[in-house]
C-alpha cells in the first residue's frame, strides 16, 4: 500500500501522540530493517498498522478475542496484550491486508514470541526504541540495536519484564517464550 494512504488511514484510529509514535516505529524499524536485511515494504506496512487497535474498546477487543478464536488465556492479563492481536486480525479484515508475515508482526509487536524471524524483532525492538520512547533504559537499547539485534531485544524484553513486575502486573507467557528464545539466541 501507498505510503501516505496507509498513514492517512491510520491516523483516523490514533491519538495525535499515538499518530507522532507511529511514525517514530516507521522510521526506526526502517533503519533496523536496512541494517539488519529485512524486507522494507513489509517492515513500513506492519509498522504503520502496528498499534492499529490501540484504541479500540476493551470490551469490543475481548469480544473479538472470545469470537474470533484468538487464544483465550488474552482475556487473563492486562489489557495491554490484547491491542496487538486485535490488530492483527482488524487490519486484515478492515484494511484488507493478508501479508501473513506483516500481520505477524503486528500480532507478536506487544509480547514478542519464542522464535521471532527479522521483521518480528525489527517492530518489536522499534517499537520500544523509536525517537519518542523517554523510558529509563532505552538508550542502552538505543545503543545496542546499531550492534547487535538479538542482544537489543533481549534488553528491550528484561526490561518490559522488570517493569511489570514492579507494577505488580502478570506476565504473558509470549513475554516469558521471547525472553527465553532470545536467551539462547545470544549464547
Ligand atoms: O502499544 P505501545 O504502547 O506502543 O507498546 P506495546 O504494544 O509494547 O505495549 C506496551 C504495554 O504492554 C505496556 O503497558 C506493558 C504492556 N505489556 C507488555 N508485555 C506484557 C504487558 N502487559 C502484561 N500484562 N503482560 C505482558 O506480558
Ligand atoms: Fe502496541
Ligand atoms: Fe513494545
Ligand atoms: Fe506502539
Amino acid at each position: 500500500m501507498d505510503r501516505n494512504k496507509a498513514l492517512e488511514i491510520v491516523k483516523k484510529h490514533l491519538t495525535e501522540h499515538r499518530y507522532v509514535h507511529t511514525l517514530g516505529v516507521l522510521e526506526t524499524s526502517l533503519k533496523l530493517a536496512e541494517l539488519y536485511g529485512g524486507d522494507l515494504d513489509k517492515t513500513e506496512t506492519a509498522a504503520i498498522f502496528h498499534d492499529y487497535a490501540k484504541f479500540r474498546p476493551k470490551d469490543e477487543m475481548r469480544e473479538i478475542v472470545k469470537n474470533e478464536n484468538l487464544p483465550q488465556d488474552l482475556l487473563l492479563f492486562g489489557s495491554e496484550v490484547l491491542h496487538a492481536p486485535v490488530g492483527a486480525f482488524l487490519v486484515e479484515k478492515e484494511i484488507g491486508i493478508q501479508d501473513e508475515e506483516v500481520l505477524s508482526a503486528i500480532y507478536y509487536h506487544t509480547t514478542g514470541n519464542g522464535n521471532m524471524n527479522t521483521l518480528e524483532k525489527v517492530i518489536f525492538l522499534a517499537d520500544y526504541i523509536e525517537p519518542n520512547r523517554h523510558f529509563p533504559g532505552v538508550e542502552e537499547v538505543r545503543e545496542e540495536a546499531e550492534k547487535d539485534l538479538n542482544k537489543a531485544c533481549l534488553m528491550a524484553v528484561k526490561n518490559t519484564i522488570n517493569f511489570l513486575m514492579k507494577q505488580n502486573q502478570k506476565i504473558y507467557p509470549l513475554t516469558l517464550e521471547t525472553y527465553n528464545g532470545l536467551m539462547d539466541e545470544t549464547q
